[in-house]
C-alpha cells in the first residue's frame, strides 16, 4: 500500500576526485567521506580518480565534495562532469 520502502535502499553516487597520488591520499579520502553519516562504503580508483560512495540514503554532493576538500582534494560529481554545459549566452552573444 504505502510506497515507503520497509528499509532504505543503498545509493551510489560517483564522483571525480582530482589531485590524489598515492594510496595515502586515496585513504585520507576514504576516511574523511566515510565519516559522513549514512555513508556504508567508500571506493577509490587512485588511477582514475573516481569515487564511488554507497551511502543508506541520497547524500548531497556538497556534503562529499567538502568531505573530499577536508582531505586535502576536490571532487566533482561525476554525472556533472560528463555533461555539456551551455554557454550562457544562447547564441554565443551573436544574437543581442
Ligand atoms: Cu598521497
Amino acid at each position: 500500500m504505502s510506497t515507503a520502502p520497509s528499509h532504505p535502499v543503498p545509493v551510489r553516487a560517483e564522483f571525480t576526485v582530482t589531485g590524489m597520488t598515492c594510496a595515502h591520499c586515496v585513504a585520507s579520502v576514504t576516511e574523511e567521506v566515510g565519516a559522513l553519516p549514512g555513508v556504508e562504503s567508500v571506493d577509490v580508483d587512485l588511477a582514475t580518480g573516481a569515487l564511488a560512495v554507497t551511502s543508506a540514503g541520497p547524500l548531497a554532493p556538497a556534503a562529499v565534495a567538502a568531505a573530499v576538500e577536508e582531505a586535502g582534494y576536490t571532487a566533482t560529481p561525476a554525472a556533472q562532469a560528463g555533461t555539456t554545459e551551455p554557454p550562457a549566452a544562447c547564441c554565443g552573444g551573436a544574437c543581442h
